[in-house]
């Protein structure tokens, strides 16, 4: 015989989930008795931050995590973190205690009360095991769920009673010693068509998304601009939070603008448009046009069913981003193009010096003295182009943001991203707004001495919402400005030591002094208001 825990924590360390983000109550007490020493707990002190944490962990992980949640109120809480969660297409198991099954009819407090519905439109499926027998089997299918592609969370409800039921080993062994892969590889008709559209076509460009990282997909999407000589587009900033082609790479164009008809224009020059690994398009905010010229054809290849039925515009291949890369490879062997290859990019301007410095400026000066291998972790929105234009990051797996634009996942995100990527250095981009989101991840960076160098923009305002005011031609909106937050204060309160800097060089040195701690900083650096780019 095995106790339900028994064999779930088995199956979690079949699965490598030996890392288990939560915020426990009385309903998850029974899950976490006697906890097995080669498992980690990592505590938040907010579901947000517990799900923003797992989210950063799965994705540069590239393994399901595990967050469990306190119940109807935990689960209410980690809902935004949840919404960021499918968006970013991180492989969670999330999972919540519930109260003993006796007295779920009756309703006793804490209960969870139609648990299932609660997560529903966010995760890819919500369940409530109908016996204690049933819940090594639920968590299973949950993970296989979560791990297939189109990753993304999946929720199982666990009256906390079934943690001691007996179980019968012989019926749970197979359920945790089988594996699911998902990895589809394309339709070669498809793809052979694909690389025919390709050869012929005048003026080819290839936009980046998030999926080529996700999927490994990154050299074989270089190999192919390289070869096929095409400008490389990344995906709009809001929606594409993660990194597809090196932006230093002199084939890299910079960053599509987010909305219907600009995106249009840009592309209006090309005659085929090839999307690699992102939906076609993360618009936001709404400014009409034609999605595609006249004379302008598209191809996306996304693992994401309805990413390809939902696109305004072009063709569609639904099928692993990598493997469909590898096989357009083979089917292009010969002769390259003849095709000009792009003009470099212009030489940036010298970012000003002046105080309060632009975001421009941080971020040049962060460029200075980011180290081999930085990964940064953004949420400043105002200055997020500006970032990407001065960092040009160029190594995989270098650059998360929350595709749903949910603030709270930065801040976060770093910890987890940091926790699965010990050997890199990470720096969390914040403005001081959107620090205060998930504030209390800074005593989970300071209780685990996570190493992340969390650098706060402080604009005293919400710049990015005063930049949409003029878009939307809203005048006279309340609750733009953030005057008197001191964010480094607030770190040291939770054991984060910090500095409060305003010129470059006051930055270059804390930041780098920061970046070689091997313990969690914050520089917060006053900066001017407004945008950045
Ligand atoms: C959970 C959540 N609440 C509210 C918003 C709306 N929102 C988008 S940007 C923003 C302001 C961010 O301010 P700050 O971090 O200071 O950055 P800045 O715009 O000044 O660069 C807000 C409130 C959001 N995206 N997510």
């Amino acid at each position: 015989m095995t106790s339900v825990r028994e064999a779930a924590f088995e199956l979690f360390r079949k699965r490598g989930m030996t890392t288990i983000f939560g915020n426990p109550g009385s309903t998850e007490l029974p899950m976490l008795a006697d906890f097995p020493d080669d498992f980690r707990y990592v505590l938040g002190l907010q579901e947000a931050v517990v799900v923003g944490m797992a989210d950063g962990f799965a994705q540069a992980s590239g393994r399901v995590t595990h967050v469990n949640l306190h119940t109807a109120p935990g689960l209410g809480n980690a809902m935004g973190a949840i919404f960021n969660a499918q968006a970013n297409k991180a492989p969670l198991l999330v999972t919540a205690g519930q109260q003993v099954r006796a007295q779920i009819t009756l309703q006793a407090n804490l209960t969870n009360r139609d648990a299932t519905r609660v997560p529903h439109p966010y995760v890819k499926w919500s369940f409530e095991p109908p016996r204690a027998d049933d819940v090594p089997a639920a968590l299973a299918r949950a993970i296989h769920i979560a791990s297939l592609p189109p990753a993304g969370p999946a929720f199982v409800s666990l009256p906390m009673d079934d943690w001691t039921a007996e179980l019968d080993e012989a019926s749970v062994k197979h359920v945790i010693a089988r594996s699911v892969s998902g990895r589809a590889a394309a339709d070669l008709e498809a793809v052979r068509a694909l690389a025919r559209r390709l050869r012929e076509a005048a003026n080819p460009v290839m936009v980046a998304g998030p999926e080529i990282d996700a999927s490994g997909a990154w050299d074989q999407a270089v190999e192919l601009a390289e070869r096929q000589r095409l400008p490389v587009w990344a995906t709009p900033a809001p929606g594409g939070g993660r990194i597809g082609f090196p932006e230093s790479h002199p084939l890299f164009r910079g960053v599509l603008p987010p909305a219907i008809g600009p995106v249009g224009q840009v592309l209006e020059p090309y005659d085929l448009v090839l999307v690699v690994g992102s939906s076609v398009f993360p618009y936001y905010p709404y400014i009409p046009g034609a999605p595609l010229a006249d004379g302008t054809e598209l191809v996306a290849i996304t693992n994401d069913p309805d990413e390809a039925a939902r696109a305004p515009a072009g063709d569609a291949i639904v099928a692993d981003v990598r493997l469909t890369l590898e096989a357009l490879l083979g089917s292009l062997d010969g002769a390259p193009p003849a095709r000009e290859a792009p003009e470099p990019l212009p030489e940036l301007e010298p970012a000003d010096d002046a105080t309060p410095l632009s975001g421009a400026a941080v971020h040049a000066t962060l460029a200075e003295v980011a180290p081999d291998g930085l990964i940064a972790v953004v949420e400043s929105p105002s200055s997020t182009l500006a970032l990407r234009t001065r960092l040009r990051l160029s190594r995989p797996g270098s650059y998360f943001l929350s595709s749903a634009g949910g603030l709270g996942f930065g801040l976060a995100a770093s910890i987890g991203v940091q926790l699965a990527q010990p050997e890199r250095p990470v720096v969390c981009v914040l403005g001081e707004g959107s620090a205060q989101y998930a504030i209390t991840g800074l005593w989970t960076a300071a209780a685990y001495r996570v190493p992340v160098t969390f650098l706060v923009l402080n604009n005293s305002e919400y710049a990015i919402l005063k930049w949409f005011a003029g878009m939307e031609q809203v005048t006279g909106a309340p609750g733009l400005d953030l005057p008197a937050l001191d964010v480094a204060a607030v770190a040291q309160a939770y054991g984060v030591r910090s500095a409060r800097v305003e010129s470059r060089d006051e930055l270059h040195a804390e930041l780098a002094d920061a970046l070689g701690a091997g313990e969690p900083r914050l520089v917060e650096v006053k900066v001017a208001p407004g945008m950045s780019l």
